[in-house]
């Protein structure tokens, strides 16, 4: 830190410095900004002590959820300011975590003036302990809790990041001293990470140290080994959490061989870590980019969603916790696995179009189409020998099972240098859905998209893929490369784009399914054709699923009987209706003719899931839809679903199939809002039942005793507007 930092430090000595705002440097905003924030609340005291510098301010995000993951955000001041929560990076690292649904804490700490090195730490820990401790209160997710900063700010949250585990770092500021005051990720913005490589390692260091040598009370000339205690390079061990770096390459202030050494360090003590040189980016100046705040969220939710979780859904879209596409279904032990792709809000742009952003894959599973386990990240792109590690160009997958082991093939862009377009890698693993280990090379005699693979009866494994037309060929017993030639499958089809193949086999005859653009244009139409044998010769068969209704330009799918039942598995963009590149997968029944061929399948939103009457209906996801209107719940998070708006007499939806099991149930609960209406709610063909659902301004839940005479076994649900209005989230019946 030199120029500024020692203008810093010159007008600090001048002005004192009792609860004096700086307000870092490109950070730097009037106290008037849009907070992006549902709730504010102002001037916590977490130390308890009556002092500005142990003040902090939380936000919440204006999206509706029970708790929020959070992130500390902190200041920069070259350590010289006690009291700029307000006013630094609101308008652009806040409000991008808070769009991005995590509430963000904004804390003072105290200043170099006020006391010295290791207070301030002691102070971010004593912060981070708060959290963990007022998590009810304010609805905190303390699984996950991330630190993030800019300059001095940067420094702090890079040392709560490494020093996890160092007692003398960790004070006792507010108490809380049951709480843990680790943190799961970190974010650096320009920040002086290693105080003794401030020359960026030349032999002699010609940098003037004076905001460090403030904060550590003496001077760094003679002491540079006391100093090294300041530096976040100097705690890092492999438990130390993921950490994302910005740093800006005409930065004058920090150099940005401070994030590259950090970055270096980190990586070699095998930490998860991504750094970000922008290119002509100075000390917050041009920093603050679309791509670099995406960048940083898109970071926090990977290292979030790492391992999964479990959630419910039997309606369409079925995956709910994520984006997800070019679904890859297969039964393996009784149970369902899905390999999807994972789309990530862009920071690609192809010309200057946002575009597909692909760094992973996650696997699901489930026993019922209904209840879904997603098993986390197995394939990541940094982890590719022979690919680039910053391409997002994770693309359709597919998986097979041979001998016990799982075989999990995947397109990706090859590291520079090694050619253009995209190869077709393998990763293996015991379980379906991992660990897997990820194959040095490409599939050699491969190249292109969206591989495919395809188990015959015999046990003879074939590899499809979509590269100047759709190829296929059988797999060598190594699984790592083609034996024999790659065949061309879609010679004699009809002309228009083609890609994403899906192979399958039922009775004697073998499929191969493929989306289409027809010649007049359009979005992908999903087709198929029929053979004998594997390799073909196909005969196109024509059209099973028409363009998308939302205009989805891709389409991408698998077939898969599961149960006696089979299912198709395709994508639209029902979380993302604004931007196709940000897909769900949705899973609908299909049948075949007596003479196999497919019987087209038209979307629904009721999907194929299993539901018992006690279970919570969202009726939006309706079999049926007459009237009614349907909007998502919460604008600010299109993940939250969606509602069914009555507003006219006779607005009706049916919802297909739901179990009453043998005992009819004796009342009908209603999750609503609105002016109050009278709805008729009907099941099967027994009598409508009238319920009168109050007005109310907020989402209520309204218990109502029905008569609901013999409803039982599996029965359709409609619920009709009769009078009034009402909006409904879900219902269900006790
Ligand atoms: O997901 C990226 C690409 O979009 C796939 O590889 C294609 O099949 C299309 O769905």
């Amino acid at each position: 830190m030199k120029k500024i930092l020692t203008l810093f430090a010159i007008l600090a000595g001048a002005i004192g410095l009792q609860a004096q705002p700086a307000g870092g440097f490109g950070g730097f905003q009037m106290p008037k900004i849009d907070v992006h924030c549902s709730e504010k609340f102002a001037d916590i005291d977490y130390a308890g002590d009556g002092e500005v510098y142990h003040q902090l301010d939380v936000y919440l995000p204006r999206m509706q959820k029970a708790s929020y993951p959070v992130v500390v955000h902190i200041y920069g001041s070259a350590w010289y300011s006690n009291n700029s929560k307000g006013m630094a990076d609101l308008g652009t690292i806040v409000n991008a975590l808070l769009d991005a649904g995590y509430a963000v804490v904004t804390p003072n700490h105290r200043s170099s003036a006020d006391a010295k090195f290791p207070a301030q730490i002691q102070d971010i820990k004593g912060v981070i302990r708060w959290v963990r401790a007022h998590a009810a209160q304010y609805r905190f997710d303390t699984s996950f809790i991330a630190t993030s900063g800019f300059s001095s700010g940067g420094h702090l949250s890079s040392l709560a990041a490494t020093s996890g585990n160092v007692p003398s770092l960790e004070g006792n500021v507010g108490g809380n001293l049951e709480f843990s005051s680790r943190v799961d990720a970190a974010c650096d913005w320009s920040g002086p990470v290693d105080l003794n490589y401030m020359s960026c390692g030349a032999a002699e260091d010609t940098w003037n140290h004076a905001p460090e040598e403030a904060v550590m009370g003496f001077s760094f000339k003679g002491n540079e080994e006391r100093f090294k205690a300041l530096n976040a390079t100097n705690y890092i061990d492999p438990s130390d959490p993921p950490v994302v770096i910005f740093h800006g390459t005409a930065d004058n202030v920090v150099p940005h061989c401070q994030g590259s050494h950090f970055y270096e360090l980190l990586d070699q003590a095998g930490i998860r870590t991504e750094l970000y040189l922008v290119d002509g980016g100075g000390h917050g100046f041009n920093m603050y980019t679309e791509y670099t705040l995406r960048s940083m969220t898109n970071f926090m939710d990977k290292v979030r969603t790492e391992k999964g979780g479990t959630f419910v859904t039997g309606t369409n879209p079925v995956i709910t916790n994520a984006f997800s596409a070019d679904p890859s279904a297969h039964v393996f032990n009784g149970r369902i696995y899905l390999y999807p792709s994972h789309d990530i809000p862009t920071v690609k742009y192809q010309g200057d179009q946002p575009w597909f952003c692909m760094s992973d894959y996650h696997v699901y599973s489930s026993d019922d189409l209904t209840h879904w386990t997603d098993h986390g990240n197995i394939v990541d792109q940094k982890d590719v020998p022979w690919g680039n590690p910053t391409a997002y160009s994770m693309w359709a997958p597919d998986c097979v099972e041979k001998a016990g082991k799982y075989y999990f093939y995947f397109p990706n862009a090859p590291g520079r240098g090694r050619g253009f377009g995209f190869g077709i890698g393998v990763a293996v693993s015991d379980t379906p859905y991992g660990p897997f280990k990820i194959h040095e090379n490409t599939v050699q005699g491969t190249g292109g998209i969206d591989p495919c693979v395809f188990k015959d009866n015999d046990g003879t494994i074939y590899i499809i893929w979509s590269g100047m037309g759709l190829r296929g060929a059988k797999l060598a017993a190594n699984m790592t490369e083609i034996e024999g030639p790659a065949v061309r499958l879609d010679e004699t089809f009809p002309k228009g784009q083609t890609e994403g193949p899906f192979m399958f086999r039922r009775g004697d005859k073998y499929y191969l399914t493929y989306p289409w653009v027809r010649l007049d244009g359009g979005t992908e139409t999903l087709c198929y054709a029929m053979a004998d044998s594997p390799l073909g010769p196909y005969e196109f068969k024509g059209v099973f699923m028409d363009e998308s209704p939302t205009e989805c330009w891709t389409n991408h799918h698998s077939f898969v009987e599961f149960k006696g039942q089979w299912y198709l598995f395709y994508h639209h963009n029902d979380f993302s209706p604004d931007f196709d590149k940000n897909r769900s997968v949705r899973i609908d029944k299909v049948s075949f003719r007596e003479d196999g061929t497919i019987i087209p399948v038209k979307p629904t939103w009721r999907g194929v899931g299993y539901f018992k009457a006690s279970d919570e209906l969202n009726i939006d996801r309706y079999s049926e839809c007459v009237g009614a209107k349907i909007d998502f719940l919460d604008e600010y998070n299109y993940f939250a679903g969606w509602k069914t708006r009555f507003t006219q007499p006779y607005d009706r939806v049916r919802f297909n199939e739901v179990d009453f099991g043998a005992k009819a149930p004796k009342s009908i609960v209603f999750r609503t809002k609105g002016n109050g209406a009278v709805l008729n709610v009907t099941v099967g063909a027994g009598k409508p039942v009238a319920c009168k659902v109050p007005a109310s301004a907020d989402w209520t839940e309204v218990v109502l005793p029905a008569k609901l005479g013999k409803a039982v076994g599996m029965q359709d649900v409609t619920v009709e507007l009769v009078s009034g209005s009402a909006e409904v989230d879900w219902i269900s019946f006790r």
